[in-house]
């Protein structure tokens, strides 16, 4: 289901006082869901994962600025995450549990560096758009 109006203002709210932080709390929760979740590392075989890496820094910037789109296109989601649905379903064949995975570990950084905004309310309304982007981007799978 969509997100109401009052939780899409939420969001937005939240967004706009990331600001250019968007891309350091993904990395944080990219940092967290390797650690916590190892399963989750087999897609970068190759890489550097250790704490601080510069290539999960950059890959942060990389997703955050994704989910910034997504933030701003709340009413077409399937429609703006299309091309990355498809390389995540298609060409990467990522797991479709492990978005959830990613997403949880995103809360708790989001919880942990703005306490005072995290609120039951905004952690349902941030949950919802998070799922709403897992199913725009694994929507390609069949
Ligand atoms: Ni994901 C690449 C966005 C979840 C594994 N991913 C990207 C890119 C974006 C992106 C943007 C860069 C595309 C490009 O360079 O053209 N990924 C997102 C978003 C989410 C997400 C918005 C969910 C919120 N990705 C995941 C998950 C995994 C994942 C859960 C696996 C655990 N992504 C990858 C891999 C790549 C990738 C692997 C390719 C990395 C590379 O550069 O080789």
């Amino acid at each position: 289901m969509a997100l109401s109006a009052a939780e899409g203002e939420m969001v937005r709210a939240l967004w706009k006082k990331l600001g250019d932080n968007v891309g350091v709390c993904v990395a944080e929760a990219l940092e967290r869901t390797f650690l916590a979740f190892p399963s989750t590392r087999t897609y970068f075989a190759h890489w550097d994962l250790s704490r601080g890496s510069a290539r999960i820094q950059a890959h942060g910037r990389k997703v955050g600025a994704a989910l910034t789109l997504a933030v701003n296109a709340l009413d077409a989601l399937p429609g703006s995450l299309s091309a990355l649905s498809d390389l995540h379903a298609r060409a990467l064949r990522v797991d479709p549990a492990h978005f959830q995975l990613l997403g949880h570990c995103l809360l708790v950084t989001l919880a942990r560096h703005y306490p005072g905004d995290f609120s039951p309310a905004m952690q349902a309304s941030l949950d919802k758009f998070l799922r709403l982007v897992t199913a725009a981007l694994v929507s390609e799978y069949r």
